[in-house]
């Protein structure tokens, strides 16, 4: 046993490939092995590719993994699946990938693939990823597919996390916002030999001026003939600041402006004032529930957020009709909601709900005007990692 981690330390793959296994089994084994080396653990970068399907997660990986072996560097390539999508897709790339590097002792390659409950595989890619940098790897590099939970949850696992995002994906940005953004470090525009790499950054832009405080990079590539590749390691190199990894949750600590509501007659109207101050429509929806047409305008950290009726006997249509247009609410960003309802209510103050969950995933209440000194004030928490 102890032979076995020696092995491993002085850099034997086949050694380390039967650990490797042995971990994805829960080897008892091997997972005393692991805990044998643990205490060399602490040198590898670990570094996340996450996007949705298709992508070109890995032909980056593999891009980026031929720029780090010509600077000299040692790598480990984890391709996580949580989805296991019978395609094949995934698998044959990787097939490819591990022909053309094959010969190559740097580079340790290994996919997984699971049905069913994906906590084990989170756990299982840890354990690898441990594993990697305790064999002395400079690079471990981690592949997901990345929508859901389970993904981001793996994600979570890496130091500095690469979004790929791909022109054409419209409303897709939108979608995968709620999770995904937040872990973001890096931000990959892949495949930007095709049509509609502005379209996709602009986009992002206009999201990212909406989240909190913090700015990834954004680099293009095109992953199949290497280009911005170089670009793309010096982002990550840039975003691995020791500072940012002793910050372990990335969520605001302070209260800011969320937004501010206004309400008005036409949208359309307003829309073009704020326009032509120069700002820009991130976001439109209409809200079913509270029959109210939305429109939201970065400025700065903050957003003003237009409301119009959709219908005659909407809150916001009553408001009109009682106080004319203007300002409807002030939104607040709090760190801990529940913590900050508690304050309120010991201190008397008149809550108009109970904290509810909003379509992005945040979390809501709104204060009587009676208690805030005029003003509709909502108070929001966004959703954490
Ligand atoms: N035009 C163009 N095609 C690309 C680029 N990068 C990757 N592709 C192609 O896109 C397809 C998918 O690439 P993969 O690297 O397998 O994508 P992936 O994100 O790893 O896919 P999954 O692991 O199945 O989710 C392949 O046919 C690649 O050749 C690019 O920059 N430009
Ligand atoms: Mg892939």
């Amino acid at each position: 046993m102890d032979d076995w981690a020696s092995k491993i330390r002085q850099g034997d793959a086949r050694a380390l490939a039967r650990a490797a296994t042995g971990i994805e089994n829960r080897d008892p084994q091997a997972l005393e092995t692991l805990r044998e080396l643990a205490p060399g653990c602490g040198h590898a970068r670990i570094v996340g590719i996450t996007g949705p399907p298709g992508a070109g997660k890995s032909t980056l990986v593999d891009a980026l993994a031929v720029a780090l072996r010509r600077q000299g560097k040692t790598i480990a390539i984890l391709a996580v699946d949580p989805t296991s999508r019978i395609t094949g897709g995934a698998i044959l790339g990787d097939r490819i990938r591990m022909q053309q590097h094959h010969a190559d002792p740097g580079i340790f390659i290994r996919s997984m693939a699971t049905r069913g409950s994906s906590g084990g595989l989170a756990r299982a890619t840890a354990d690898l990823a441990r594993l990697m940098d305790a064999a002395g790897k400079d690079f471990v590099i981690i592949e997901t597919v990345g929508v859901g939970q389970d993904e981001i949850e793996i994600a979570g696992l890496a130091q500095i996390t690469v979004v790929v995002l791909v022109p054409g994906m419209g409303d897709d940005v939108q979608a995968i916002k709620a999770g995904i953004m937040e872990i973001a470090d890096v931000f990959a525009i892949n495949k930007a030999d095709q049509p509609g790499a502005d379209r996709v950054e602009r986009e992002l832009q206009a999201m990212l001026s909406l989240a909190n405080g913090r700015r990834p990079a954004i680099v293009r590539t095109v992953a199949t003939q290497g280009t911005g590749i170089d670009a793309l390691l010096e982002a990550v190199a840039a975003a691995d600041l020791p500072a940012h990894r002793l910050e372990p949750a990335r969520e605001p600590a302070h209260i800011g402006i969320d937004h501010l509501g206004i309400a008005v007659e036409s949208l359309a109207k307003a829309v073009s004032f704020y326009e032509s101050l120069g700002m820009t429509v991130a976001h439109r929806e209409t809200v079913a529930t509270e029959k109210v047409n939305v429109a939201m305008l970065p400025a700065g950290e903050s957003r003003i957020e237009l409301l119009e009726p959709s219908a005659p006997d909407s809150p916001v249509g009553k408001f009109l009709e009682k106080r004319g247009a203007g300002l409807h609410h002030v939104a607040l960003r709090v760190p801990d909601l529940a913590a900050a309802v508690g304050r309120l209510r010991a201190a008397g103050a008149r809550l108009l709900n109970e904290p509810r969950q909003g379509a992005g995933g945040h979390l809501y209440v709104f204060v009587h005007p009676a208690s805030t000194g005029g003003v509709l004030l909502e108070l929001i928490q966004e959703s954490g990692r």
